[in-house]
Order: C-alpha cells, then sequence, then structure tokens
C-alpha cells in the first residue's frame, strides 16, 4: 500500500451549511499547512481543531476549521485533516485543487475506508458496515448495520474460528507424529464443536431473509381484478393520492411502486393492473407485468370485491399465482357497499377452495376500515422472520455465501469424521471451513474481493 496523501469531500455533493473535505495519508499535515498559514499544524495536538483562512497563494478561498487527527488515532490510522468549508460546491472543489496543487490526490472511491481495512482498525464486515450504515433508510435496516459496525458479525465468527482453530493445530501435531498413531485431538469433543458450529451457522443462514427484508425492503405485490379496488388500497395505504382511481375497468396499466415504512420496516407496494383477459395490447403488458411482479414478491395481498356472486374466478387466478414462499393476504373489498351479513360469508368461501396459509382482512379503502389490521399483518410477516436466538442478522450477500460455504465444509469435516478418513484430509476439511469463516471478516481475502467491496462505495468514504 503507497502511502501518498489523498483527498476528497466526505460531505454530500451540494449546498449545504457547511461541506468538509478529509486528508489523509504521511504529508496531510504539510499539504494543508500550505494553504493555512494562521497557525503551524505540525506543532498542535491531536484531535484539536483550528480556526483560519484557507488560501490558494495569495488568494483567500474561505474561512474554514480544520481539526487534527495524528496517527494513529484516526479512521485511517493516518495523519489526517478535516477541513470544515462554507457549504458551497465551488468552493469545496478550489480547496481539492489547491490540495492537489500542494501535492495531494483525488481519493479512490472508498479508499479512506480501505486504508481502515488495510492498517488494521476496522474488519472487512466492519468496513461493508459503514456503507450499509449511510445507505440505511429505516430503523431496521441502521439496527443492523449499526450492530455489524461495532463487530457483531466478526465476533460471533471469530469465537467459532479460535475454538476450531485449536483442533486444527492439535491435529496437525498429529500429522507431525505421523508413525506413532497418536491422538490429541479428541474426536467426540470436535464433534460436539462441529455440531455447535453448524447450529449456529444455520441460523446466521436464516437470518439472511431478515436481513433482505431490512435491507431491500418487503415486496408486496397488489393483486386482483379491474375495479377491485387495489390503487384505492395503494393511496389508502400510502396516505396520499398516488395513483389514478376510477369505476372505469382497467385504469391501471403498469405497475406502481411505493414504499411504505412500517413499525421501521420499508415495504415496496406494488400497485399493478387489473387482472382479465384483454384484447388492449398495453393493458395485456400491464396484466403479463402484473404476474410478473407476483413471481419476486414476498407477500400476495388479493383483492376480491366484496360485493361479488360468483368468487370462481378469483380463486383460479389466486392458486395459478401461489407459491410455497410467498405470504398470502385476501382482503374483500369495498365492505362500506355490503351488509355484514354479505361480507362475513366471504371468508369461508375462500377458506373451501384454498388450502394455501392465508389472512383474510374485511376492508373499505374509501372509508378507512381495517386498514390498519393489512398494516399489522404486513409487518407480523417480517418481524416474524426475525430470529429469537440471533440478534445478529446477516445482511450482505458476501456473508450469506461464505457462511454457506463454512457450512458446508464443516458438514464435510464431519462426515471425515464418521467416515474414520486420514488425518490429513481432515485436516484439510477444517483448514478449508477455516478459510471461508475468515472471508467474513477478512482474515483470508484477496484483492478482487477488495476491488470489488471498495469499488460500490461512493468517493471520500
Ligand atoms: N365504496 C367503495 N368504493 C371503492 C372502494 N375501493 C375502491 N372503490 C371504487 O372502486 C372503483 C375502482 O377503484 P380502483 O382503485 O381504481 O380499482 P383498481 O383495482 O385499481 O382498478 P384497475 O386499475 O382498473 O384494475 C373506484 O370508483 C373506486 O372509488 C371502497 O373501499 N369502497
Ligand atoms: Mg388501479
Amino acid at each position: 500500500m503507497n502511502n501518498d496523501t489523498i483527498c476528497a469531500l466526505a460531505t454530500a455533493n451540494g449546498v449545504g451549511a457547511l461541506g468538509i473535505i478529509r486528508v489523509s495519508g504521511n504529508d496531510a499535515l504539510d499539504i494543508v499547512q500550505q494553504s493555512f498559514s494562521s497557525k503551524k499544524l505540525s506543532k498542535q495536538k491531536s484531535h484539536t481543531i483550528h480556526y483560519g483562512y484557507f488560501t490558494d497563494g495569495e488568494e483567500l478561498i474561505d474561512e474554514v476549521m480544520i481539526s487534527i487527527f495524528l496517527a494513529p488515532k484516526s479512521f485511517t490510522t493516518e495523519n489526517s485533516v478535516e477541513i470544515a468549508f462554507h457549504g458551497s460546491p465551488h468552493i469545496g472543489k478550489r480547496i481539492l485543487e489547491t490540495l492537489i496543487k500542494n501535492g495531494a490526490r483525488i481519493a479512490k472511491a472508498g479508499e479512506f475506508t480501505l486504508r481502515a481495512f488495510i492498517n488494521g482498525r476496522i474488519d472487512l464486515s466492519q468496513a461493508e458496515a459503514i456503507a450499509d450504515v449511510i445507505a440505511s433508510e429505516n430503523e431496521a435496516s441502521r439496527k443492523v448495520a449499526i450492530n455489524q459496525l461495532k463487530g457483531g458479525i466478526t465476533n460471533e465468527i471469530s469465537l467459532l474460528r479460535t475454538d476450531l482453530l485449536n483442533f486444527v493445530s492439535l491435529i496437525e501435531l498429529e500429522l507431525d507424529f505421523a508413525e506413532e498413531d497418536v491422538e490429541f485431538a479428541d474426536r467426540s469433543a470436535l464433534n460436539l464443536l462441529l455440531d455447535k458450529i453448524e447450529l449456529k451457522l444455520k441460523s446466521l443462514i436464516e437470518s439472511f431473509q431478515y436481513g433482505n427484508a431490512i435491507k431491500n425492503g418487503t415486496a408486496v405485490a397488489i393483486i386482483g381484478k379491474p375495479n377491485a379496488g387495489k390503487s384505492t388500497l395503494l393511496n389508502a395505504l400510502l396516505k396520499e393520492e398516488r395513483a389514478i382511481v376510477s369505476n372505469i375497468a382497467g385504469t391501471t396499466r403498469d405497475t406502481i411502486e411505493e414504499i411504505l415504512h412500517i413499525k421501521g420496516h420499508a415495504f415496496r407496494l406494488i400497485d399493478t393492473a387489473g387482472l382479465r383477459e384483454t384484447m388492449d395490447e398495453i393493458e395485456a403488458i400491464g396484466v403479463k407485468k402484473a404476474i410478473e411482479k407476483v413471481e419476486n414478491a414476498n407477500i400476495l395481498v388479493y383483492l376480491s370485491d366484496a360485493g361479488t356472486e360468483d368468487f370462481s374466478e378469483d380463486i383460479e387466478m389466486i392458486k395459478s399465482l401461489l407459491r410455497d414462499d410467498l405470504k398470502l393476504i385476501i382482503c374483500a373489498t369495498k365492505i362500506d357497499e355490503v351488509s355484514p351479513a354479505v361480507y362475513e360469508k366471504v371468508e369461508d368461501v375462500f377458506r373451501n377452495e384454498i388450502s394455501h396459509e392465508f389472512d383474510f382482512i374485511t376492508i373499505s379503502a374509501v372509508e378507512n376500515q381495517n386498514i390498519q389490521d393489512l398494516k399489522n399483518e404486513l409487518s407480523s410477516y417480517v418481524e416474524r422472520l426475525k430470529s429469537e436466538e440471533n440478534n445478529v442478522v446477516i445482511t450482505n450477500q458476501r456473508h450469506f455465501e461464505a457462511l454457506r460455504k463454512s457450512l458446508d465444509a464443516v458438514q464435510k469435516v464431519k462426515e471425515s469424521i464418521s467416515f474414520q478418513i486420514s488425518t490429513e484430509l481432515l485436516a484439510y476439511e477444517l483448514r478449508n471451513a477455516l478459510e471461508h469463516l475468515g472471508e467474513i471478516s477478512g482474515e483470508v481475502t484477496n484483492d478482487e474481493v477488495l476491488g470489488n467491496i471498495f469499488s460500490k462505495f461512493c468517493i471520500g468514504k
């Protein structure tokens, strides 16, 4: 790692009360000093702030505050300076240009965080958590990301790794004494440990479903025949007139997607074109798109007008859309238009025909009846994904894959023991498991993986 000095805008690009530019590297103080004559920076203590003027040669650029973080007590562990200026994008640009003239270079995407990782201040999963914290848009994603930033996942994994590493040393010792046929590593204790690791890995892997819901939101497809009241329901859920509503069947043609937050979780509500056979070419495309949306949804909210006389088409439609991993909520709509005696019978009609588990709610989107029940039902879907015993949640595809490979490797080790295969092979399988576990924290890594992770950061992180 070369130790040249990098600089970048750390705040969002745009007008703000303040903007902050970060500078990090061996020469950070010298480079800033060339444009800051108010004080001798090298004489200042770490973690101090200094007022003065930032200049380009003779020209005054802005009045600034300069914070100093001396190695190793900085984010990157290098000498670092933060320049707070009046938040004009133009001033930010002028300061960066001057810093480059003074000998710095513009940082690459994620380079500050990469340096923090390479210099050992944070591990790889924490570096990824920084990106997640910045990207968090709701309470659930913020909580999970901040827990990961604290080292949540790495702590869990490194405990397992340390125990396993002990056994690897013993097994390798056995290899050194191969001719004497000794067994240092107690196989039944190893088996117990492997069981423990397997359980832990499985529960972490399971948490990914919840992690995904947190990171990408839960996809909710709102489906039903034309005029069932889908767009009216979307508007009622969002509390705004988002989609056009009319009594003309076939009003919605394209899909409409909006995010709704319920109890800190994001739901991607998808209003769709009403399902029917149609000669209208555009409407037909809309119907096809609606069905595709269900294929990628986590929850299907199927709407039927409660006053319908014959639900057989709805039932057929629901059956054709169902899958094992799809949660189904059937809503009988427009209950303000019919008597309870009518809409109370609807549930039984569906229960008699649909064996897949479903929740049933009677609603009136126009009169806002039972919309809260529907929200509670959506929310409970996500709550149920949350595991009781696991407070660490996997949200990252890379971690998920490394965990799956680790689980695979651990199961192979267990098999190896039960088949009493050679110690050499056992040692090999154990090393393999350790390696996959190490991928998460970055103890085992390669340039390609690092490049992949950090290139997704923005510049200045
Ligand atoms: N009384 C009553 N009318 C409703 C209710 N929900 C929707 N409607 C009416 O039903 C008609 C159709 O509503 P939309 O929300 O446009 O129905 P849609 O399912 O989106 O229809 P398409 O987009 O054509 O598939 C409109 O006239 C709505 O005002 C309800 O809960 N009660
Ligand atoms: Mg509609």
